[in-house]
């Protein structure tokens, strides 16, 4: 070997060693890190409580236990972490237990639990997961019996009382709930070769495409007894996001032939962009929200994820707004970093402003925390396998330092209150979607593309990959692709 070819080698191992190698030992760790300190304290329990160092089980999930175990399979899986995915695993398989009798919340036990239950079984074929998710996919189905079709936000999933919560009739389904089922509904059919859960998430579809629309866009409440839209509040964050999302996904995932997703997606981006897109006196693009016409300034530290959404849909629409609509992603994520960057601990608030003089910047006390919460570095995630802009991985490499040196405490890590306060106060909450997409989608940003390729696999909302189902391979039913190349 020449000396130069040796010296190109060499920069080229150490350009990996900074850029791959390096912060996945980080992440590794840190996974590790909140992993142990869950297994510790709060063991079964649905997440940490890092500072009174015992569990959370909130009432979310009706009963069901373990939820940051079932949400950090496939993290576990990933990252390498064999001995802690064999406890999760056997976790699952001896104490998950289906047939518990509160109130859940049919979004969030979807894309936690069914969402997390199917990439396990995807990634691992192990049969147990394909067990279980069958299972609570039959609890979840009562949810439905509406006179739309529409499901009401939260089911009761115990034995012989099935049913869903029937006292909320003139309480509105949200948006962002009933239209976040599309994806795992799909692959439920797929495991199962029974059409029924794509036929209720195929319902929803069809109700809010025949609706009226004012300006194109989505109300975020909708009646589930007369069908009709509640208000006319808008948002692309809180209420309104993952719906969005499972559209472009729903025809990533259908290998590209859900056309119906695809043209639904489109026609609201366009009305999102008409009515909500907006650039601020400094120069930043964001997505305000909608109140019956009236524009609020603010956008959420939840809207950030549609900097990845709006860049993975570019590429599919027409090749005249490709490079349009990726411009508009890498402003959109480049806005929410800017939300980052503005705070002194380089964390961003949960909500930010552009009014009264505010440049995503969040002037009010109530709307500083930030709770480890995945979206920005989501997009920053996509937005490198999109462009391999170097910045993207900077960034990434920012957040996780003042995740390190903000959110980490000697039991695990947690939320702070004030993202712009010099002394750091925690809220006491590991949160699972920390295990199951904070430090996934980083971990990703620093991998080479062939680790879940975005052509193979789609992530749920909550970070979990589901595989593609292949156009013209109807026999080969809840297939599994290679994960890694
Ligand atoms: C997660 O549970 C999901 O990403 C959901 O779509 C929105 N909220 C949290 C993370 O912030």
């Amino acid at each position: 070997m020449t000396l130069t070819r040796l010296q190109q080698s060499q920069a080229s191992l150490n350009y990996t060693y900074f850029t791959e190698i390096l912060p996945h030992v980080f992440l590794f760790q840190m996974m590790k890190f909140a992993w142990d300190n869950y297994k510790r304290y709060a063991w079964g329990e649905n997440e940490l409580r890092p500072l009174s160092r015992n569990g959370n089980d909130g009432r979310t999930f009706g009963g069901l236990r373990g939820a940051s175990i079932v949400d950090s399979l496939d993290t576990l899986y990933i990252m390498g972490l064999g001995e802690e995915y064999q406890e999760a695993k056997e976790w699952v398989e001896n104490n998950l237990n289906l047939n518990v009798g509160g109130e859940a919340s049919l979004f969030e036990v979807n894309i936690r639990y069914v969402g997390g239950l199917l990439s396990a079984y995807y990634l691992t074929g192990e049969e147990v997961f394909k067990r279980k998710v069958v299972e609570l996919g039959r609890n979840l189905l009562p949810a439905f019996n509406t006179p739309t079709g529409i499901p009401h936000g939260v089911v009761i999933l115990a034995g012989d009382s099935r049913r869903s919560s029937g006292g909320d009739l003139g309480r509105s389904s949200v948006l962002a709930e009933f239209g976040t089922l599309h994806l795992e509904f799909v692959h439920l059919s797929e495991l199962t070769n029974d059409s029924i859960y794509t036929e209720k998430v195929m319902n929803i579809r069809k109700h809010l495409n025949q609706l009226d629309k004012p300006r194109g866009l989505y109300p975020n409440a909708l009646n589930p007894v007369s069908g009709n839209w509640e208000q006319h509040y808008v948002s692309i964050g809180a209420l309104g996001d993952s719906f969005y999302e499972y559209l472009i996904k729903s025809y990533l995932m259908s290998d590209r032939t859900d056309e119906v997703a695809k043209r639904m997606y489109y026609a609201a981006l366009e009305a999102i962009e008409n009515n909500l897109v907006q650039r601020s006196p400094g120069g930043l693009i964001y997505v305000a929200e909608w109140r019956g016409g009236i524009l609020d300034h603010r956008m959420g530290h939840l809207a950030c994820f549609s900097g990845g959404m709006i860049g993975i849909g570019a590429e599919h629409g027409s090749p005249e707004t490709r490079q349009h609509q990726l411009d508009l992603a890498a402003n959109i994520t480049h806005t929410c970093h800017e939300s980052y960057r503005r705070t002194p601990t380089k964390l961003g608030p949960e909500v930010f402003r552009f009014d009264d003089g505010a440049e995503a910047t969040a002037p009010r006390v109530n709307e500083r925390h930030y709770i480890l919460r995945p979206e920005v570095v989501e997009s920053y995630m996509y937005m490198w396998r999109l462009t391999h802009d170097p910045k993207y991985r900077e960034w990434g490499w920012e957040a996780l330092e003042a995740l390190e040196r903000h959110c980490r405490l000697a039991t695990g890590y947690s939320g702070i209150i004030d993202v712009y306060g010099h002394i750091i106060q925690h809220d006491n909450l590991q949160q699972s979607f920390f295990l199951a997409e904070t430090l996934k989608y980083l971990y990703l940003l620093f991998s080479d593309d062939d680790l879940l390729p975005l052509k193979d696999w789609v992530f749920n909302t909550e970070a979990h990959p589901l595989p593609v189902i292949p156009r013209n391979c109807s026999q080969e039913r809840g297939h599994r692709p290679n994960w890694t190349h």
